[in-house]
């Protein structure tokens, strides 16, 4: 990740192991995302079966996304991920204005589950560059977000194509787990 984000990283800094988690419906643009954080170029990617996981290092502390495939069949799986983590990642294809019932279905049962209670909660609105992609605030709305009690969340508009938005959103992350490693 190099240079890319060590604004970012120098504010963990004193932090043993920060562990994130990326979830998201397939296609939602997880994988593009990892990739641009690991390598920062544009890598075409294809459909995850099962998680990618990247460790990057900044001085004394080492940072964990695990990105999990968003296939149907698989997400009853990404509670095996949930354990010790800080953060949420979960990205949405903005573009797909068909699912995103479905996205607010898996995002609630994602929020209800007993291991994720405390942990902020950092939304991608991703390709952003698509015409007629929904807007941070129309997903907003679609979500149901403002009635989230006690949770930390942010939604961030990206393009992870081009890697727009990307830093904003990890700081504000950043920033969270800073203050508050686990809410309570
Ligand atoms: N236009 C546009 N396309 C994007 C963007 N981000 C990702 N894509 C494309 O969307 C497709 C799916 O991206 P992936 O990163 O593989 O999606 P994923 O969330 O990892 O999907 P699964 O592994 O199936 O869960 C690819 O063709 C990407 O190039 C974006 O910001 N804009
Ligand atoms: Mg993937």
């Amino acid at each position: 990740m190099g240079n890319f984000l060590s604004s970012v990283w120098s504010r963990l800094l004193g932090r043993e192991d920060v562990r994130i988690l990326m979830v998201g419906l397939d296609n939602a643009g997880k994988t593009t995302i990892l990739y641009q954080l690991k390598f920062g170029k544009v890598i075409s990617s294809v459909p995850t079966i099962g998680f990618n996981v990247e460790t990057v290092s900044y001085k004394n502390i080492s940072f964990t996304v695990w990105d999990i495939g968003g296939q149907d069949k698989i997400r009853n799986l990404w509670r095996v991920y949930f354990q010790g983590s800080q953060g949420i990642i979960f990205v949405i294809d903005s573009s797909d204005r068909e699912r995103i019932s479905e996205v607010k279905t898996e995002l609630l049962r994602l929020l209800g589950e007993d291991e994720l209670e405390n942990v902020h909660l950092l939304i991608f609105a991703n390709k952003q560059d698509v015409e007629n992609a929904m807007s941070t605030t129309e997903i907003r709305e679609e979500l149901g977000l403002n009635e989230l009690k006690k949770r930390s969340w942010f939604v961030q508009a990206t393009c992870a194509t081009k890697a727009e938005g990307l830093t904003e959103g990890l700081d504000w992350l950043a920033n969270q787990i800073q203050n508050r490693p686990r809410l309570s």
